[in-house]
């Protein structure tokens, strides 16, 4: 019985998780270029639930952890309609397989309430980490391959602003910056 309750308590704590604060531009903490995780242990593991549920209660499709201030090479991604299908990559590595490249309307949840396109290549090949620290390989297309590059980005300190003209990236930042001033 007693093991039971400790078995209980223990499984309780290890399940509590956290909502994170995000970063917004032009907060110069996003420009952090993030380091390798060198092993995939449980402080990761709880990181990434951090993460996964700071995406998921935002919402949002992608998470990098540096916009949570946390300067590791950790992505949480779900691009499933349902939200029920969440991706970890752990040292995201993309190759660009051709010179193949296409627009896309884009988003961030460090630049929250603008969208503006942005060109990318289309195919590439991703390899990364899982929260098991097991290597995997895919070719993803699409959605996935825009979300993976704009995450990628950003553990190396990139925003989907620095792709625009000058022109609209301080548009951005200056309506922001009036939004930072009104909150404080
Ligand atoms: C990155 O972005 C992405 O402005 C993930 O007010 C975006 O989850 C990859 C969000 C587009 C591929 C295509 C943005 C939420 C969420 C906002 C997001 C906002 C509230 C963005
Ligand atoms: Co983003």
């Amino acid at each position: 019985m007693l093991a039971v309750v400790c078995a209980t308590l223990l499984e309780t704590r290890h399940k509590q998780m956290a909502i994170l604060n995000i970063l917004e531009f032009p907060d110069s903490r996003l420009r952090t270029i993030a380091k390798p995780v060198l092993q995939v242990d449980d402080s990761i593991r709880k990181l990434v639930d951090d993460m996964l549920e700071t995406m998921y209660q935002a919402p949002g499709i992608g998470l990098a952890a540096t916009q949570v201030d946390v300067h590791l090479r950790v992505v949480v991604m779900d691009l499933s309609e349902e939200g029920n299908d969440p991706m970890v990559l752990i040292n995201p590595e993309v190759e660009v397989l051709d010179g193949d490249t296409c627009p896309n309307q884009e988003g961030c949840l460090s630049v929250p309430g603008f969208y503006e396109t942005v060109e990318r290549p289309a195919h590439i090949r991703l390899k990364a980490l899982d929260k098991y620290g097991a290597p995997f390989e895919i070719e993803p297309e699409n959605l996935m391959a825009v979300c993976i590059q704009h995450e990628l980005d950003h553990l190396n300190g990139k925003l989907f602003v620095d792709y625009l003209s000058a022109f609209k990236r301080e548009r951005i930042k200056k309506k922001l910056e009036k939004l930072h001033r009104r909150q404080n």
